[in-house]
């Protein structure tokens, strides 16, 4: 039996299926999961997403209300199945681990390279931009045709694990793009809904990082900072601020664009993103942390002036060995 022929078996035979996904979820995981609920709900099969703290922004998914948050409570023994989807390793399920090792029969549906292929049955394949992009593979063998509710959630996976479609997509993402259109939901609103709309507050604290922004090294490294009194006063979290680190790598001359934020233990927490050859992961690992090399970050206990300088010098070594690759050209 092939695997897509295995899960549709497995699905169809389970009485109560639990969905999971990974801590920290972003909009795939979130929008896999939530599509496969609203699928389940169009097949007249039970399902229960649990999802310890899904992030606010995808609220306005169909079945968001639906989910169980916190501890959940939830008994193991309620289930017959459980599928854990946009999850590469056991360890990232965080406090959903227990449940999942629990019940007896489990389906794991992921894109992600490094999967370790941890439940019974299997349906990873990395070439796909999105966990949601192999679940419409599943849903299609399932003969489960796609309605508005599981199409505002595929779209929203896709979107998101693309970037807004800036990179991972392959000719079959945008066909089922056009499969997820042909449903006639609203995909301006969504769009704006994740990427454009802001608060007042979080566009004023964009305001005081930007207005601290400074250019070193030849303008090739962008600097800036956050402080713990700067979300008290706008009465903001750590989550608010996501999206700095960005207004200085997009800055023509940047190469790599640092933002440290300070947290309530006095310790700062720091953001590093690049455009072409640094790897900051590279540097980042040096202060103790790690990441990808285009995005990495790490922890200090020592001063912003401290910081700037040590990071500063790390990212010489890189941009000296550039500079000489490229006059040996
Ligand atoms: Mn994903």
């Amino acid at each position: 039996m092939s695997v897509l022929e295995n899960i549709k078996e497995r699905i169809m035979t389970a009485n109560s299926i639990l969905i999971l996904t990974h801590e920290n979820p972003d909009g795939d995981a979130i929008g896999s999961s939530l599509a496969l609920y609203n699928a389940f709900k169009k097949i007249e099969k039970k399902s229960v997403v649990y999802i310890p703290c899904p992030d606010k922004t995808y609220k306005f998914l169909p079945g968001f209300e639906d989910i169980v948050m916190g501890e959940g409570n939830l008994d193991a023994s309620e289930f017959d199945l459980a599928i854990s989807v946009d999850v590469s390793d056991l360890n990232r399920l965080g406090i959903t681990l227990d449940l999942f090792e629990e019940i007896e029969n489990t389906i794991c549906i992921d894109h992600h390279i490094t999967n370790q292929n941890f439940a019974d049955i299997n349906y990873v394949n990395a070439v796909a931009s999105s966990t949601c992009e192999n679940l419409m593979v599943i849903l299609a063998s399932m003969e489960i045709a796609i309605n508005k509710e599981m199409a505002e959630c595929l779209y929203t996976g896709i979107l998101t694990d693309t970037g807004g479609f800036r990179y991972s997509c392959q000719p079959e993402t945008m066909e089922m793009v056009a499969t997820i259109m042909e449903t006639g939901i609203n995909t301006n609103r969504i769009y704006r809904t994740i990427y454009d709309v802001t608060t007042f507050n979080k566009t004023k604290l964009c305001g005081r990082c930007i207005d601290r922004l400074e250019l070193l090294e030849e303008d090739k490294v962008a600097f800036t900072y956050m402080l713990k009194s700067d979300l008290d006063e706008l009465q903001l979290d750590e989550s608010d601020s996501d999206q700095i680190v960005y207004f200085g790598r997009d800055i023509d001359t940047v190469e790599v664009s640092i933002f440290a934020k300070e947290r309530e233990d006095g310790l700062y927490k720091i953001s590093m993103r690049s455009n072409d050859f640094v790897d900051v992961s590279v540097i980042a690992s040096k202060f103790g942390g790690g990441g990808h090399v285009r995005a990495a970050g790490c922890e200090s206990a020592m001063t912003l002036d401290q910081i700037k300088q040590a990071l500063l010098e790390e990212i010489k070594k890189q941009l000296k060995q550039e500079k000489n690759k490229e006059e040996q050209v």
